[in-house]
């Protein structure tokens, strides 16, 4: 028995040898049974552990979406906690197939290596103060001092925000974020700030949310999404279309209960998307029913959305431009076809 394990174990890292360096990140992912993501280990809403140790957000279950289209089993990742700091350098390092963690995509992080695949959130950055301070807009923040975490768009869009104001700004630039909302939290700033969807989630972790509010402005854009390396065609692919396979699935009205039902509805692109017509799955090295898979085990982006950040969640954010473009927001996806 113990040499039939040992042959086995023998062939398994034989062919993990075999594989050539630059081998697809599918067959890659495939290999080791696993898909690898680069993840936020403290937004609520986006990316935290719960206390059993369950992986969950927004951006954790894209990840799922990803395994689950390929594995028919979200639960088939390994999520690796990843800091604002070191996120190009990890991805570039190989040592995760895909970064979903709050990323705001820009022309030097593109430049720079970083292969965004769409927007998985529309976001914008903004300002949180004690009500205690009684201010109600950024404008009157002149002189203030401002939590910041390293590392981020958000430590840049500061300083350009103060500076077009004639502002002066004394910006307290922290690591991580723990340190930072801490620091805001315990008074050692006069304001915090971040993307939208992250004060909302910081809020919660205040000693007294209700102490704090946010100001109405808000001072960029923060497209978040997905990126990989550029080395990968079909890999930057299968991320972009599990996003648009979510979309889609919403647009359609195809939900996680009602999945298994619509597989018999006549509608050719509810049948395309499902794979019951058409050998799309294939084209992207997947099988037909890859996007069947995401529905049945994640469900679609507006059950995603509501369930994890969502005005039923304690997140509360409402669709906004995350709404689907038919109903007023930014969400599109090309059609499948
Ligand atoms: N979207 C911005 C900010 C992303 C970011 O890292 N935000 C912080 C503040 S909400 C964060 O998620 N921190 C969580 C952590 O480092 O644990 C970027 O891409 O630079």
């Amino acid at each position: 028995m113990k040499s039939v394990v040992a042959l086995l174990a023998g062939v398994a890292l034989g062919f993990l040898a075999a594989l050539p360096a630059n081998a697809g990140t599918l067959d890659q992912v495939k290999a080791r049974a696993q898909l690898i993501c680069g993840s936020n280990p403290g937004l609520a809403g986006f990316g935290l552990p719960d206390s059993q140790g369950v992986w969950k957000g927004l951006d954790v279950d894209e990840c799922r979406a990803i395994a689950a289209a390929i594995f028919n089993d979200p639960n088939k990742v390994k999520f690796l906690p990843i800091n604002a700091k070191d996120r190009p350098t990890i991805l570039a390092s190989g040592e995760i197939d895909v970064l979903i963690r709050n990323t705001t995509w820009t022309l030097s992080r593109e430049t720079g290596g970083m292969f965004f695949t769409g927007i998985n959130f529309y976001d914008g950055q903004g300002f949180m103060v004690k009500k205690k301070l009684g201010v109600d807009s950024a404008l009157k923040l002149d002189g203030a001092s401002v939590c910041v975490q390293q590392g981020t768009t958000t430590e840049l869009n500061l300083a350009d925000y103060f500076r077009a104001h004639n502002m002066k700004l004394e910006a307290v630039v922290f690591a991580t974020d723990d340190e930072a909302t801490k620091a805001y939290d315990t008074g050692r700033c006069d304001a915090y700030t971040t993307d939208a969807s992250g004060l909302y989630s910081e809020r919660l972790k205040m000693s007294n949310p209700d102490d704090n509010v946010v100001l109405p402005e808000i001072i960029s854009k923060e497209p978040l999404g997905p990126s990989v390396r550029k080395d990968d065609i079909q890999w930057f692919e299968i991320v972009q279309w599990t996003h648009y396979a979510l979309l889609t699935a919403e647009e359609l009205g195809v939900t996680q209960a009602n999945v298994d039902e619509k597989l018999k509805s006549d509608n050719p692109s509810i049948r395309r998307l499902l794979g019951v017509e058409g050998d799309f799955g294939k084209g992207l090295g997947l099988t037909n029913d890859w996007a069947y898979r995401i529905i049945k085990h994640v469900g679609n982006y507006g059950e995603i959305f509501e369930r994890n950040v969502g005005m039923g969640s304690p997140i509360k954010i409402r669709r906004g431009l995350n709404a689907l473009w038919d109903k007023g927001g930014l969400q599109y996806a090309p059609p499948i076809r």
